[in-house]
């Protein structure tokens, strides 16, 4: 009844034609730099290239071992580089097919005439993700977790490099797993209430469906709705400094980061362009934008900034905006608070340490039941108060842990709804007590959904699509 799309490759069995081959390190000079090969005739090809000491083949030292030696051109027998060359035997390997990976010196000649000599020699060169895609098709790991592997080597915060390598670890494709076993027991209660339609077993079975309905429905919105934290994660939270010219944003910026990034003055309108950075403030990631000062100015320059303030309002997950607390409210001001209006934003006003002007009273009664924070950036007063607020507006404390499975790839969220939909057809089809065998198309369709992240059920060109999108070497 239940049938895989995709051909996976039997235990221990290689059945990838080609041997491939790519340099596996980043291009540019460094200590050293690693050609990987891989498939059936890796060994054989190395054995013709390289040439250890007392005429050592790399075939003749164990698999795991680094033998020490030469790669050479065996046309002429001229050596190419000093390398050190270890042999990995299948199915023991990252593929589960032979890998020989030679270390070399690491500029960029050595690792291409090494590639060079490899390529003439029988190999072929490896397309993008094709190392992880032969793991996948061997049944190493599963589509999820190659797709980690990808998000484990572009990650750019300590928050998203853990959650890929809990998905790397097999967490959701475990979690995954779970659900999908509860499909298939509503699945099987369907079989038997087919094959033995007496009322009273039909009863019982719209009981035992209904349960399983919804605890698969409430696992699968938990997940899409921790889509939204992993996009943070992943991302940062975009946050904006608002405010008229002068107020202390670039300062603030500058606190934040602990470093003089922007440049600070006391003439209005020093900022005029964008300044985007990142910082983790308590492991959270925040990639945080300094703007122009708001104000109405004929400087076309500062215009155009103050322009592209005003633009980055809608897309910011949070604004701070920030307020003089040694000068009156002005025009300016009001802008910002009606520009700020119904947003996420912490309203902070600065300068507290120089003579009262600004009437608070008015801020509050015009910014509604924002949270407002006093500080002194130049005596570094305030800024751990806006820190903590920051981490609990979008977290309320709480910490990530290694187990928390959070979802941060858009494929695999889109999947997770469509799952959800069709158990929630089948919720329906419950309530309405509608024939059981009318149940088993959406559920079935509920299980497939699922399948397609772990790579269970999935096509060959969604495959490749997936695995286009890796680097190569990997
Ligand atoms: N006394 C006092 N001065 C501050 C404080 N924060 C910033 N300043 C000063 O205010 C002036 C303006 O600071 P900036 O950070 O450049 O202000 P800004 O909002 O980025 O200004 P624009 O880029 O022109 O929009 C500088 O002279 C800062 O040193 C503060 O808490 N107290
Ligand atoms: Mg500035």
């Amino acid at each position: 009844m239940l049938k895989l799309t995709v051909k996976r490759n039997k235990e221990g069995e290689q059945v990838s034609a080609d041997t491939i081959v790519a340099i596996a390190t980043a291009p540019g000079e460094a200590g050293i730099g690693i050609v990987r090969i891989c498939g059936k005739n890796a060994l054989k090809i190395v054995d013709k290239i390289f040439i250890g000491k007392n005429n050592k083949k790399i075939s003749e030292n164990k698999p795991r071992f680094l033998t020490y030696g030469y790669v050479i051109n065996p046309k002429d027998n001229k050596k190419i580089d000093e390398v050190l060359a270890v042999y990995m035997k299948s199915p023991y390997t990252y593929t589960k097919e032979d890998i020989v990976e030679i270390n070399c010196h690491g500029g960029i000649v050595p690792v291409r005439k090494i590639l060079e000599i490899v390529l003439e020699n029988g190999a072929r060169m490896a397309e993008r993700g094709e190392f992880t895609k032969r793991a996948f098709l061997n049944g190493r790991i599963d589509l999820a977790q190659a797709e980690a592997v990808m998000d484990l080597i572009s990650a750019k915060t300590n928050m998203s490099y853990e959650m890929s390598l809990n998905q790397l670890e097999g967490g959701l494709s475990n979690k995954i797993m779970e659900i999908r076993d509860k499909a298939l027991k509503m699945l099987a209660h369907i079989e038997v209430s087919i094959d033995y339609p007496e009322d009273d077993i039909e009863e019982i079975t719209y009981k035992e469906l209904e349960k399983y309905a919804h605890e698969i429905y409430v696992e699968i919105n938990k997940l899409i709705q921790s889509s939204e934290t992993g996009k943070i994660l992943r991302e940062g939270i975009k946050t904006i400094i608002l405010g008229k010219p002068n107020v202390g944003k670039s300062s603030l910026l500058n606190a934040l980061l602990k470093e003089n990034r922007a440049i600070v003055t006391n003439v209005p309108g020093t900022t005029r362009d964008v300044i985007e950075e990142y910082i983790t403030i308590k492991g959270i990631p925040l990639k945080i934008i300094d703007t122009a000062g708001i104000r109405d100015t004929d400087d076309i320059v500062e215009k155009i900034g103050v322009d592209k303030a005003k633009e980055l309002i809608n897309s910011a997950d949070l604004i701070i905006a920030v307020f003089d607390k040694s000068r009156e409210l002005t025009k300016e001001d009001y802008d910002i608070i009606d520009l700020i209006k119904d947003k996420n934003c912490i309203v902070l006003i600065n300068k507290t340490d120089l003579p009262e002007e600004l009437d608070i009273q008015k801020v509050i009664n015009n910014v509604g039941d924002k949270k407002i924070i006093e500080s002194s950036i130049v005596q570094g007063e305030g800024i751990n108060v806006l820190e903590k607020e920051l981490v609990n507006m979008f977290f309320e404390g709480r910490i990530y842990t290694n187990n928390d499975i959070i979802i941060n790839n858009l494929r695999h969220k889109n999947l997770l709804k469509e799952a959800l939909l069709n158990i929630e057809d089948a919720m329906n089809s419950i309530k309405m007590n509608i024939p059981i065998d009318c149940l088993e198309v959406d559920i079935k369709q509920c299980w497939e959904n699922l399948g397609r992240i772990s790579g269970e059920t999935i096509t060959d060109d969604v495959i490749d699509k997936i695995f286009s999108e890796f680097c190569i070497g990997k």
